[in-house]
């Protein structure tokens, strides 16, 4: 079988996922090489005529945070009225400089920021639905309205939420890529090859940046 090609077309956004400080390699919830997807994604983002960023935006004492539940400890899984949950250093904070974009992530042309995680007992990894699986963040309605039939996502992280906004993509019938090069993992006890087969089953597409300026 012939590999997909990717046709970057006006009705195909690029989905920058949570470049932000704290998730930079000296901020609490470090990813691994988490800057060096900066200057991939600056230069990717000049082929898209739509682009959106997102920022996870937590409130003070979100329960996402090991802090917000007595005799938890980083990293560790609780279970949610949602179901199973990841517990993390504090990050991303509203109006905190950690939950601002990455220093030198530059695309100016970026029409739409969504920031996500604001409800402070409900998590999102997923730009587009929260943890409850219910809870839409707007995203979806907003690609529709502008008719986005193609969607290619890069950021942090590959196995949270890079991954499943991309899952969440293609199960809305969204042609879906992942830059595999314009991402970086945490990796938490095999996240990240869980994640990657889970994309594979919901449809996702990989390429790599340089393939993706090959064909624009
Ligand atoms: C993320 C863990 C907690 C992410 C956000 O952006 O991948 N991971 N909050
Ligand atoms: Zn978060």
């Amino acid at each position: 079988m012939a590999a997909a090609t990717l046709n970057i077309d006006n009705k195909t956004a690029l989905l920058v996922v949570d470049v932000q400080n704290d998730f930079m390699p000296n901020g609490p919830l470090a990813v691994p090489q988490g800057n060096e997807v900066i200057p991939v994604i600056n230069r990717i983002a000049a082929h898209f005529h739509q682009v959106v960023i997102t920022q996870d935006w937590h409130p003070a004492g979100h329960l996402s945070f090991s802090s917000a539940h007595p005799d938890c400890q980083d990293y560790q899984t609780i279970t949610m009225p949602y179901g199973p949950q990841c517990l993390w250093p504090e990050h991303c904070i509203q109006g905190s400089k950690g939950a601002e974009l990455a220093e030198g992530l530059a695309i100016p042309h970026a029409r739409l920021i969504l920031r996500k995680g604001i409800h402070r007992e409900i998590d999102s990894y997923s730009a587009f639905l929260e943890a409850d699986r219910r809870t839409a963040t707007g995203l979806l309605a907003w690609l529709q309205a502008h008719d986005i039939h193609q969607v290619v996502v890069v950021g942090l992280a590959t196995d949270f939420c890079v991954g499943w906004t991309a899952i969440d993509a293609a199960k809305a019938g969204l042609s879906t890529w992942v830059v595999e090069d314009a991402c970086r993992a945490i990796d938490l006890n095999g996240s990240l090859s869980r994640a990657k087969q889970a994309m594979q089953e919901a449809g996702v597409k990989f390429i790599t940046a340089a393939h993706l300026h090959h064909h624009s």
